[in-house]
């Protein structure tokens, strides 16, 4: 193949996707040198096959707000590849949502599962329905609408869904709960489901101590730990406060959150009862992280900023895609962070991950270093289908092992000659060659 026609052909058939294209066009760039080696990939046009989703379902939601006003949003399931299991992946409720963006994530999640050791197709699902400022029950109808037409295309051996942004386990319990009613059927069709109803134990905490497991292991090959090291956290939703939550168990110092207002920096660090607070405010009350500042005095509220500007060893960006650009790079490089490891999909611009990789820091795009959270999931589906629920101590220990086996394929297959890391094409090739192996061994379909 050569990755920059193709990627002008999926541009042009695909225009007005622009996170699609970035995506495809990053792990094009890596993974070319090892596709050309296998010309029976190029023979059955593997890398067209790879890169279209299989299926893309879109469709109306149609819900009442508590005002009696309908309102219509846009719901979407785009099933990617199922050649090593079935679809699988999260869930996405967010303003922001298009079909470009849930494209991206499909893509990446097909990598990610490919990853994870576990048998997972990839796919992702969400809608431009913004929970924020929504009530519980103008959530519930939403979740109820979106799952009448969303029921028919998922089932535990054909797609999974989870969560991801605005879809926690209060949104997955909805919609499971209509699924279950419109099909009448208990399965394993939803993952980070409630812990009374098939969820798994430590599924809320996967992402972010897969995430820090992650980091754990790459300190390691430089002969360094977490502990003592300052660390900038993004976001202060689900995976951003297990991030937190583990850092703090293994020494670290938690520096910064934020959300989409703003961040909070405090001097102090976020110790484990600040991050008690900032759960509890977030998960409960569903707040802003400016009210934090407002808590504790001595703390810094930076309205409409990211923390990327503030003094650390690490920095961990745990919010949403691109939110550290190549200005924000050179800045977190400026003031000496010697690793930056990806909580949140896609969060750092191509020319970020290029300033990081110049600067050889340790550096790990999400695909890797978020892929705890999906890898539970997939745990979730083996007890699910097993009619069986796993200890905490197992589950947790199965993660650490997955993680560890992530980083071990990136650096099988992503250390250069002079040594440095590259974890974006370790993590790529890895993901790559599973994927196509098992496309090759199942025709052209
Ligand atoms: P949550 O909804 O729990 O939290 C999202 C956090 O990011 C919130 O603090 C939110 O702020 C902030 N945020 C969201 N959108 C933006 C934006 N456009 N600009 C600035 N801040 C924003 O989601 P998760 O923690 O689950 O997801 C965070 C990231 O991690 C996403 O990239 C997701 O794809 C990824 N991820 C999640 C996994 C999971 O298991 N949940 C697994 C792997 C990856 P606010 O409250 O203001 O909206
Ligand atoms: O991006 C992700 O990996 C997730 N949102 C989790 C997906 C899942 O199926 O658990």
């Amino acid at each position: 193949m050569d990755a920059k026609k193709v990627l002008e052909n999926l541009k042009q058939r695909f225009p007005n996707e622009p996170e699609y294209h970035q995506a495809v066009e990053e792990v094009l760039g890596t993974i070319e040198e090892e596709y050309n080696k296998h010309p029976e990939f190029d023979k059955v046009n593997l890398i067209e096959r790879l890169c279209i989703p299989d299926r893309v379902y879109q469709f109306r939601v149609t819900w009442m707000d508590d005002n009696g006003n309908i309102q219509t949003n846009m719901g979407y399931r785009i099933q990617h590849n199922n050649a090593i299991g079935p679809y699988k992946g999260g869930i996405r409720f967010h303003k922001s949502v298009n079909l470009g963006i849930l494209k991206f994530l499909a893509f990446e999640q097909t990598f990610k599962n490919s990853l994870t050791t576990l048998p997972m197709g990839g796919a992702k699902g969400g809608s431009d329905f913004s929970p924020r400022g929504k009530s519980a029950a103008e959530v519930m109808r939403f979740c109820q609408a979106f799952m009448l037409e969303l029921h028919r295309h998922v089932g535990p051996e054909l797609d999974v869904p989870a969560g991801d942004i605005g879809v926690g386990g209060r949104e997955v319990g909805y919609m499971f709960g209509m699924y279950k009613k419109l099909t009448r059927d208990f399965s394993g069709t939803f993952t980070g489901k409630g812990l009374e109803f098939g969820g798994s134990l430590v599924r809320p905490e996967a992402t972010g101590y897969g995430n820090i497991y992650f980091l754990v292991e790459m300190l390691k090959t430089r002969g360094e730990t977490l502990e003592g090291k300052k660390v900038l956290v993004s976001g202060s939703g689900n995976v951003a406060q297990y991030t937190a939550e583990k850092i703090l168990q293994l020494g670290g110092k938690v520096m910064t959150m934020s959300d989409s207002d703003g961040y909070v920096y405090d001097p102090d660090g976020i110790d484990r009862e600040k991050l008690d607070y900032i759960m509890e405010l977030k998960n409960l009350y569903r707040g802003r992280i400016r009210e934090y500042a407002e808590q504790y005095p001595g703390v810094k509220y930076v309205a409409g900023a990211r923390p990327w500007g503030e003094k650390a060893d690490i920095a961990t960006p745990c919010a949403t895609q691109n939110e550290i650009n190549g200005d924000d790079a050179r800045k977190l490089i400026a003031n000496g962070v010697i690793a930056v490891s990806e909580g949140a999909n896609m969060p750092s611009t191509p020319e970020a991950v290029k300033v990081f990789q110049e600067a050889k820091i340790l550096y790990t795009p999400g695909k890797a270093s978020n892929a705890g959270g999906v890898s539970v999931s997939g745990l979730e589906m083996t007890q699910n289908a097993q009619h069986l629920a796993w200890s905490a101590e197992e589950v947790d220990a199965k993660l650490h092992w997955i993680m560890e086996s992530i980083h071990a394929a990136c650096v099988k297959y992503g250390t250069e000659p002079d040594g440095y890391i590259n974890y974006v094409k370790g993590a790529n090739i890895a993901g790559f060659m599973k994927v196509a192996k098992a496309m090759m061994a199942q025709g052209i379909v």
